[in-house]
């Protein structure tokens, strides 16, 4: 490991023990909820992977230091703080040779998570390939990072601000197995579907973890995205969420939002806009997506899987 990072010793115990531990990010605290929503909702993702059998390890940037594993305190002060950097890879090197506080994309996630030696890490949502990127360009480093870094993505698939078929082709050609939790149909973050089919299928933690062994043992680097859907209660229609979507993309046009601010924007607006419905939702998958990432940790970290 190297001088950077930083390990709570509870994680770190947890590693050397080789128990199961469930790595987290920080940009759905910083940058994806309002103010207390987002401090309430990161400690009790945490609790629901302790209450799993595994250790969170919530990963940010502070003070340029990659933490593994974060105080309640850092926490709250994630949540509170303003001007928290958004932190991708391309970001990394400015934000820890300044010396700064950063949160941490999935990409930068899974890449600390992987320094530190963590195989599993849950999210909402990840980036993806943008709509209209034939002529924006406008691609994730999530996706890329997934075609290196050997860490299991838990999410609720992509929310439909992307071209969720794009993103499917992009994971394929990236060589990233896309595995859909329990149902034939890739889900679209806040609804169970999404109108494409998952690349594969699997029902149980257990067939996931054997999933993510072979991969690595075959010597294949790079993710596994799971995408876990909705459960149904919470999940809001796809019609509904289309318009506030449609209107997000125009506001983001007509304010020439460019570049890493994109998401950041769209993601607001649209919780700006949907009344609350959008954020329950986004509370409800995120815990239902901690506990199955930390059974996979479990299933993953049992001898004979
Ligand atoms: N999509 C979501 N929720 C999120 C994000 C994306 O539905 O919170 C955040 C994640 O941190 C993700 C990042 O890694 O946005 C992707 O940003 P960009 O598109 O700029 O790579
Ligand atoms: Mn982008």
């Amino acid at each position: 490991m190297n001088g950077f990072i930083q390990v709570h010793p509870e994680v770190q115990q947890a590693l050397t023990d080789g128990k199961p531990v469930v790595a987290l990010e920080s940009t759905i605290i910083a940058h994806g909820m309002p103010y207390p929503h987002n401090v309430q909702t990161a400690l009790k993702v945490e609790q629901v992977v302790r209450e799993a059998g595994a250790i969170p390890a919530t990963i940010a940037i502070l003070g340029g230091k990659c933490c593994v594993g974060l105080t309640k305190e850092q926490i709250a002060h994630l949540g509170k703080a303003e001007g928290v950097w958004k932190v991708s890879l391309v970001d990394m090197p400015y934000v820890i040779s300044q010396q700064i506080d950063g949160a941490t994309t999935v990409a930068a996630t899974m890449r600390i998570a992987a320094m530190a030696g963590i195989r599993v890490f849950v999210t909402g949502g990840v980036g993806g390939v943008h709509r209209g990127a034939e002529t924006t360009m406008d691609i994730s480093a999530d996706l890329t990072e997934m075609g290196q870094t050997s860490v299991a993505v838990v999410s609720a698939g992509v929310k439909s601000i992307l071209d969720i078929g794009l993103t499917l082709e992009y994971l394929d050609t990236k060589g990233i197995p896309v595995v859909t939790f329990g149902q034939n149909e890739f889900p679209s973050f806040y609804s169970r579907q999404s109108g494409f089919a998952s690349p594969l299928r699997l029902d149980s933690a257990r067939e996931i973890a054997g999933l993510l062994r072979t991969k690595w043992e075959l010597g294949l680097d790079g993710a596994v995205l799971i995408a876990n859907p909705i459960p149904e209660k919470f999940e809001v229609p796809a019609p509904e969420m289309e318009w506030y979507i449609t209107q997000a993309l125009h506001a983001a046009a007509q304010q020439h939002i460019k570049g890493k601010a994109v998401t950041p924007f769209l993601l607001k607006y649209i919780a700006e806009h949907s009344q609350g419905e959008s954020l329950e939702a986004n509370i409800a998958l995120i815990r239902h997506n901690a506990r199955l990432g930390a059974e996979i940790a479990v299933a993953y970290s049992q001898p004979g899987v």
